[in-house]
């Protein structure tokens, strides 16, 4: 039997093992079409952009050394392109603001305009990729370890200034590409050792994010990220979980939910039902802690595939953006890519063919060992038959194939640069 011919025969036959359970494989590879991630750019380079080759600051850091990142947008848009060409599906390009083309000259973060970006909503129209954006405020001499809430006015006003031009770019984007660009401010503002000005740093932000935020856009939309902690600045983090989940509540604001940005035994999954209940929509960073906020490779462990269960359980798969954002300098970034992507898809697909609605009437009946069950089994259905059958409509290489064209373009591309 041929390749795709032993695919389709494993589909058939899962497409039978679900319908037993009343899902219809159908639909559901339907909606797997219609769900896009947002692709961060920054694993191609380890976050370095094209502003400088300055050091990455701002309590992030990307490990290792694996050769041939990407050194130009060129590069960042090939390996781009080729890691999209093996991901089933389209989706979206997910930029920050220092990979916008400055043609070689200095353009400070307070300068930033559009015209730095209409190279990017150029390519995202060739290339059908709706772009999302990000402010940048790390990587930079005026962040120290305090923008947007630092006490020195000077240097929060730089800060409003550059995440207003932000904004003015996102809405560029999104009214170019006919679909709102979803902007992300994530700002890194903490100490290192103790503080007992806590209230004041958080009440500048609040002010800070109130300047930015006045005038409305039509094209895009806002999220903010907090987060625990970060390297350099572990005794206080400024954008804290609570701090941004009011700020959005209060402000309709779209919180965004980074899963390396909680304490090790808390659940990003959990905060789905409960944030959705206040604010009108999420952004996910979907990543993966490893102890720490490392921002190793998504895959399909099981906090990841408590956030895509906990998404599609409160049928809110239309309130949420689907960002990712990790950055492993230690191997191949391509790979790391695809990897990454394919593991989010893959936790998508097994939430939609949970059979939610018998596990629901167990539950309901107090039949606890039911829903066990149930849940149980579902991890043994045969969802990778499903998958391969959503790669090969999609004429992306099913299983591990696609590993064989990684190879040939570290081969032929990477490995020469
Ligand atoms: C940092 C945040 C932030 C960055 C990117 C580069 O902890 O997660 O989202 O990773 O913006
Ligand atoms: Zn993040």
């Amino acid at each position: 039997m041929a390749k795709n011919q032993k695919i389709t025969a494993a589909y058939e036959i899962a497409k039978e093992r679900y319908a037993a359970y009343g899902i219809d494989t159908e639909k559901v590879l339907a909606a797997m079409q219609d769900f896009h991630l947002s692709m961060h750019c920054w694993q191609a380079d380890d976050v370095a952009g094209f502003e400088s080759t300055g050091d990455l600051t701002g309590g992030i850091q990307a490990t290792g050394n694996y050769p041939g990142k990407a050194r130009n947008i060129d590069e960042l848009r090939a390996d781009i392109l080729k890691a999209k060409s093996l991901i089933p599906g389209t989706h979206r390009l997910n930029l920050h603001e220092i990979y916008g083309e400055f043609g070689g000259k200095k353009v400070d973060r307070d300068e930033v305009g559009v015209e730095h970006f209409q190279g990017w909503i150029d390519w995202s129209k060739e290339n059908n990729t709706p772009l999302d954006f990000n402010s940048t405020s790390f990587s930079h001499p005026k962040s120290g370890s305090l923008s947007l809430s630092s006490p020195d006015k000077a240097i929060r006003d730089f800060w409003v200034e550059h995440t207003k031009r932000c904004r003015d770019i996102a809405d560029a984007m999104g009214k170019a590409q006919n679909d709102p660009c979803i902007m992300n401010v994530w700002v890194h503002d903490g100490c290192k050792d103790l503080s007992v000005n806590h209230y004041m740093y958080r009440a500048f932000l609040k002010d800070s994010l109130d300047r930015i935020f006045a005038e409305k856009k039509a094209n895009m939309k806002d999220c903010i990220e907090g987060k625990v902690f970060g390297i350099g600045l572990e005794s206080f983090t400024v954008g804290s979980h609570d701090f941004y989940t009011a700020y959005a509540a209060a402000n309709g604001k779209i919180p965004t939910i980074d899963t390396g940005h909680y304490h090790p035994t808390e659940s990003p999954a959990d905060k789905v039902s409960a944030l959705l209940n206040f604010v009108p929509e999420l952004m996910l960073h979907v990543s993966r802690p490893v102890r720490w906020d490392s921002d190793h490779v998504t895959l399909k462990d099981d906090p990841t595939q408590d956030l895509f269960f906990e998404i599609v359980r409160a049928n809110a798969l239309d309130r949420v953006h689907y960002g990712l954002d990790y950055f492993d300098g230690a191997i191949n970034r391509v790979g790391a890519y695809v990897v990454g992507s394919r593991a989010a898809q893959k936790c998508m697909l097994c939430a939609l063919l949970e059979p939610i609605e018998l596990i629901r009437k167990y539950e309901l009946e107090g039949s606890t060992y039911k829903v066990l069950a149930l849940l149980e089994e579902c991890k043994g259905l045969p969802w990778g038959a499903v998958y391969d059958e959503f790669c090969e409509r999609n004429n992306v290489p099913a299983g591990t194939d696609w590993m064989a064209e990684v190879d040939k373009y570290e081969k032929d591309v990477t490995s020469k640069r």
